[in-house]
């Protein structure tokens, strides 16, 4: 059977690079991309089906599950961690609400799997900070951190009492240079690249020292994809998946810059409330699972991180 994958959130930082990667392997007419508003360019310009969705509204999306009939789902509309503490109601409501309303309509519909994405912050203060396993203690202090913990509850509830085919990963903070983050702790780690391009100076609202699990997009896309299509019997995890690339801090990655901008000076804000989510958050992560599972290896290390970013974004910003 030919595949019709519905993207929601597909306007984002993620859905922009999903919904092309996907298009280029099924086909662009094989993909919906969908969002609370008009396509962002990077969707207009790889045109295929676009359609508004809101995934809080049931009506609607109950029409656009029926109008298309998908085989998968990707769900990528959330609330990150920092916007998250400014609305921690809506946060909880988008974020729990809307994943809800997937797994239901996608039982309903026989979808044939579903990707839904977790996060480090699922992670808390007290987590094992080096390494830090698949299981181990979960005690995660923000809204947007306890949402996606409820939601791997949810996700493999439904496996397990629907056997719906749900899948998905925690991912680290993802760098790209295609769009921009929507609101998240991790997000320092983009736009130091457009700061450093534009003006040659930085200033961090982290810490110099504070480490954080982090992936380039193109890592980060191609685990989604080798995850949804990994045999079902070898996707042993249907809460989420660890998944590591790349941990470093603030001054790592200024030091890694300057090997390409020589001028390029950081500075550190002396106060922001990024800095306490991050403090709750691991350092590092153990994805043995992934790698056992479904042969996952990450392609982009540090250097190799900051030499792509810069070469496409000089153009750009
Ligand atoms: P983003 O904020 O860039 O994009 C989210 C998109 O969802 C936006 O385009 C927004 O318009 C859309 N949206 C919001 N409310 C909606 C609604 N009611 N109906 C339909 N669409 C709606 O987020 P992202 O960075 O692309 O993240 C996507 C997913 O991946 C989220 O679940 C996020 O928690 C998760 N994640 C992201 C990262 C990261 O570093 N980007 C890391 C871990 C997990
Ligand atoms: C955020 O900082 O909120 C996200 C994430 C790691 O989930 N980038």
């Amino acid at each position: 059977m030919s595949e019709k994958i519905l993207v929601i959130g597909a306007n984002g930082q993620i859905g922009t690079e999903l919904v092309a990667a996907l298009r280029g392997i099924y086909g662009a007419e094989a993909v919906i991309a969908s969002d609370l508003k008009s396509p962002v360019y990077a969707l207009r310009k790889n045109s295929g089906p676009y359609e508004i969705v809101n995934v809080l509204d049931k009506d609607n999306l109950h029409h656009i599950f029926e109008k298309y009939n998908p085989t998968q789902v990707y769900l990528l509309a959330a609330i990150l961690s920092a916007v998250g503490e400014q609305k921690p109601k809506v946060a909880w409501d988008l974020n729990m609400t809307g994943l809800l309303h997937i797994l239901d309509f996608s039982v309903e519909f026989k979808v044939e799997k579903v990707f839904w994405p977790s996060s480090i912050a699922v992670f808390g203060p007290h987590s094992p900070q080096q390494q830090t396993p698949q299981y181990c203690v979960m005690d995660p202090n923000t809204v947007y951190g306890f949402s996606k913990l409820a939601g791997e509850r949810w996700c493999e509830y439904y496996f397990t009492k629907y056997g719906l085919d749900v899948r998905s990963l925690r991912y680290p903070g993802l760098i790209g240079w295609r769009a921009n983050p929507g609101g998240g702790t991790t997000d320092y780690a983009v736009h130091i690249f457009h700061q450093a391009l534009k003006t040659g100076k930085y200033e961090s609202f982290l810490s110099a020292d504070t480490a954080l699990p982090m992936m380039y997009m193109d890592d980060a896309i191609r685990a989604t994809i080798t995850l949804m299509n990994a045999p079902a019997g070898e996707v042993t995890i249907r809460s989420a998946y660890n998944l590591a690339g790349i941990s470093f801090t603030p001054a790592q990655l200024a030091d890694e810059i300057k090997k390409h901008i020589p001028g390029f000076e950081i500075t550190y804000v002396d106060s922001d409330p990024r800095q306490a989510i991050a403090d709750s958050w691991p350092k590092s992560i153990d994805d043995t699972y992934a790698q056992k599972d479904w042969g996952w290896e990450p392609e982009y290390d540090l250097p190799k991180m900051v030499q792509d970013m810069l070469v496409n974004l000089k153009d750009i910003v």
